[in-house]
């Protein structure tokens, strides 16, 4: 995928509290083209697969569980170094270290509830995008 595109989830309190068309209005506004999207809600199991590289952290019983509970968007998004510049637009884990203006300062609680997903590799970019979207869901 040659580093331009990533993954984003927009995560169950921010889709819940409906903070979704602000969140995606953001992105769209920072240059992004939404080559897939769609609004869905994982079963443990399946979030449990998604975050498969933390499973043993203690964090992984309580991240699985929020990302179970209720509805999520994913999108595919495409841009010119897309994974890099999507983890700055995102800004940190833990939304008290975020900077100013990035999307977790602006729309997370706190660190498991932290408002949006994005991919931290171009390989983990392309199963993500390969978990949420076949190939005909891609444009
Ligand atoms: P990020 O790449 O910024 O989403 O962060 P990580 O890959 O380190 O963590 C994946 C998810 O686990 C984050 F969305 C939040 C959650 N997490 C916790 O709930 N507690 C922690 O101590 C670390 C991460």
């Amino acid at each position: 995928m040659n580093g331009d595109k990533t993954l984003t989830i927009i995560k169950p309190f921010a889709v819940k509290n409906g903070k979704l068309g602000a969140i995606l209005a953001k992105i769209e506004e920072s240059g992004y083209r939404f080559c897939a999207i769609k609004t869905l809600k994982l079963d443990k199991y399946e979030a449990e697969s998604f975050y498969e590289e933390h499973k043993g952290k203690p964090f992984f019983d309580e991240l699985t569980d929020f990302m179970s509970s209720g509805p999520i968007t994913a999108a595919i998004l495409e841009k010119e170094n897309a994974v890099t510049d999507f983890r700055f637009l995102i800004g940190a884990t833990d939304p008290s270290e975020a900077k100013e203006g990035t999307i977790r300062k602006m729309f997370a609680t706190d660190k498991t509830h932290n408002a949006i997903h994005g991919s931290d590799s171009d390989q983990s970019a392309e199963r993500e995008c390969d978990f949420f979207f076949s190939k005909r869901e891609r444009l």
